[in-house]
């Protein structure tokens, strides 16, 4: 939900089972710690085990913290642990994005795109001015039925939450995860697939919010 700012989440003394990708069935996945981008959402499993235990979603490369406190109903009597922000499962397992996979039932079907386009994601200089650039930036149409590849090169030194409206899609570089926002890292290129299959017209963005402020957006467009 955070305009800009990326957390670390953790349960103290839990392992996290990743069920879910932006509601999107996952392989289960067990890991002591996630990095969730802006807009992105996880389903994650924690078997309870008997006590207070803070959570902590920890804010990534910077100070503070949003924590809460999971309690067993057997647990001691409040106050609450205190941890300043600080629990060991921040430090442990972390499991990447693209490791997951997505759970069978939700796999988009494999099938070659109709059209393949590539964007470019870059900063203006070193000013606070964010786009999308490249002949194909202003002009992502599509008709309904086709398949759409989208790769987005990202030229900056920052990464990017890109997020598409009205359509979710799958990342064939991370074994088709199915999911509707993929962080896009410094100088890498990463491709989203998608079937065009709810017309209109729709924003497709970064969802660092000041970015998107600043132009890093586009619109996908149905034409007949
Ligand atoms: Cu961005």
């Amino acid at each position: 939900a955070a305009a800009e700012t990326p957390y670390r989440f953790a349960v103290a003394g839990h392992e996290l089972t990743v069920i879910a990708a932006d509601g999107f069935d996952v392989t289960p996945t067990t890991t002591d710690t996630l990095i969730i981008g802006m807009a992105q959402r996880y389903d994650v499993l924690v078997t309870l085990k008997s006590g207070a235990w803070p959570i902590v979603a920890k804010v990534e490369g910077r100070d503070g913290y949003a924590s809460s406190v999971l309690r067993s109903n057997d647990a001691a009597p409040l106050p609450n642990p205190d941890v300043g922000g600080s629990i060991a499962e921040l430090g442990g397992r972390l499991l990447p994005e693209s490791a997951l996979r997505p759970a069978d039932s939700v796999r988009l079907e494999s099938r070659s795109p109709d059209r393949d386009y590539r964007v470019e994601l870059i900063q203006a200089g070193d000013r606070y001015v964010w786009g999308m650039a490249g002949p194909d930036a202003g002009k992502l149409v599509m008709r309904e039925g086709e398949r759409i590849r989208i790769t987005m090169a990202n030229n900056s030194t920052m990464w990017h939450p890109m997020h598409t409206h009205g359509h979710t899609f799958a990342v064939p570089e991370y074994g088709g995860l199915r999911r509707d926002t993929v962080n896009v890292l410094p100088g890498t290129e990463l491709a989203i697939e998608f079937d065009a299959d709810n017309p209109g017209e729709w924003m497709f963005h970064c969802h660092n919010a000041y970015h998107f402020e600043a132009g890093m957006t586009a619109n996908l467009r149905y034409i007949r």
